[in-house]
């Protein structure tokens, strides 16, 4: 099973056992029979494997979790109730007051704020390292670094063997918010990255009905983060919800090609138009990434297209965002839906203006989620809705 179409389709799963179900089954249960005392003790000790409690483990879950393990390359997975959860849990497994978080940002507005939220609160440091690069911005106590493959929303890249190369030689663990682009296009392990982290609630799930998270990595640093997240935390994926990404995945190569051409036609749409200022894309020879994304993204650039109005103002982008028919205003990302957002005021209005100055997230930028839909038809609503801005 070499190919990722294929393992989306197989790895993790097989027919049950009791009954050649070949849909991996719900587990909906809380506890799981031991039998006998001793079986109990040494389940529990961690002497014999086996299942006990579903906030610990499920099958449905593991199932899951072996899934996207064996997608991104890693030995082990653990997923969560949410890729916020997943986040935290992370930072609450591996790091400890008066650590430092050192992130290339533009970030997620959530990220961002539950790095300061958590680092007020706890002693830990996030630091900026956007702007003066990572060798200047790593200290003795900076324990992890944190990238996103494609930034959010501003679709900018990261070089990862350069980032995970430089955190190596400081002893510094490295982290990927793989969220934009799937293991279809980026596998930021096979790239030197520690930790790859999902929000599943997007691509993953694809259809825009599940909320999850999951973390992948090397088994060690996967049993911490397990033993944080699920032991004392509670942050579990339910076995619903697992079933649900389990049932997306098998089509997640399908869904990103279509993604991925619809978001390119678009893109390029978009570059041509007179009320339009800039295009982000990683897949226009205009980004400034350009040949980076080439190099490090493969079968496609990904599913998300941002874009900056002449007219930078909150107005001008309603006026464009609000005619909108296929493309439905809302945040989240990788439905098979299109979907379009006002990052400054949805998504990264937790953070300060001065940061979202920073990373160009302006008044006027929208940010469109591409979804499966016809790319001609997306184009018309777009065209539409520009002409309608005037
Ligand atoms: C959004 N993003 O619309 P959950 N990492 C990345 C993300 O984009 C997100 C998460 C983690 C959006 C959600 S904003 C109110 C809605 C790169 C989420 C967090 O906890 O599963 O939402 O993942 O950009």
């Amino acid at each position: 099973m070499t190919h990722l179409r294929t393992r989306a389709v197989h790895a993790g799963q097989h027919p049950d056992p009791a009954t050649g179900a070949i849909a991996t089954p719900i587990s909906q249960t809380t506890a799981f029979g031991y039998g006998t005392l001793e079986r109990g003790a040494a389940i529990f000790a961690g002497e014999k494997p086996g299942y006990r409690y579903s906030r610990f483990a499920n099958p449905t879950v593991a199932a899951l979790e072996a899934k996207m393990a064996d997608l991104e390359g890693a030995q082990a997975a653990v997923a969560f109730a949410s890729g916020t959860a997943a986040m935290s849990s992370v930072l609450l497994g591996l790091l400890n007051p008066g650590d430092e978080v050192a992130f290339l940002g533009p970030l997620y507005g959530g990220t961002e704020g539950l790095f300061r939220a958590l680092g007020e609160r706890f002693g830990i440091k996030a630091v900026d390292a956007t702007q003066q690069g990572l060798a200047a911005s790593l200290t003795p106590a900076t324990r992890l670094v944190w990238v996103e493959t494609l930034t959010n929303p501003s679709l900018r890249l990261h070089d990862l063997a350069a980032v995970a190369s430089l955190a190596k030689a400081r002893g510094v663990f490295t982290v990927a918010d793989n969220t934009f682009c799937t293991p279809c296009l980026v596998r930021p392990l096979e790239h030197g990255i520690d930790l790859v982290l999902h929000s599943m609630t997007k691509y993953l799930g694809g259809h825009g009905d599940a909320t999850g998270g999951i973390v992948a990595g090397p088994a060690g640093l996967i049993a911490a983060v397990r033993k944080t997240g699920l032991g004392h935390v509670g942050g579990n994926l339910s076995p619903q919800e697992a079933f649900l990404f389990l049932r997306g995945i098998k089509t997640l190569p399908l869904r990103m090609d279509a993604h991925c051409a619809g978001a390119a036609a678009v893109a390029h749409f978009l570059a041509g138009q007179a009320g339009v200022r800039a295009v982000h894309y990683p897949g226009l020879a205009s980004h400034p990434q350009h040949a980076l994304a080439k190099r490090q993204m493969q079968g496609g650039y990904g599913g998300m297209v941002a874009f900056e109005l002449v007219r930078n103002e909150r107005s001008a982008a309603a006026a464009v965002l609000n005619p909108l028919r296929l493309f439905t205003q809302a945040v989240s990302l990788g439905d098979v839906d299109s979907l379009a957002c006002h990052p400054a005021s949805t998504t990264h209005s937790f953070v300060s203006a001065e940061v979202r100055a920073q990373n160009g997230v302006t008044e006027g930028l929208i940010r469109l989620s591409v979804g499966i839909e016809h790319p001609a038809d997306l184009i018309v609503d777009l065209e539409n809705a520009l002409r309608h801005a005037g």
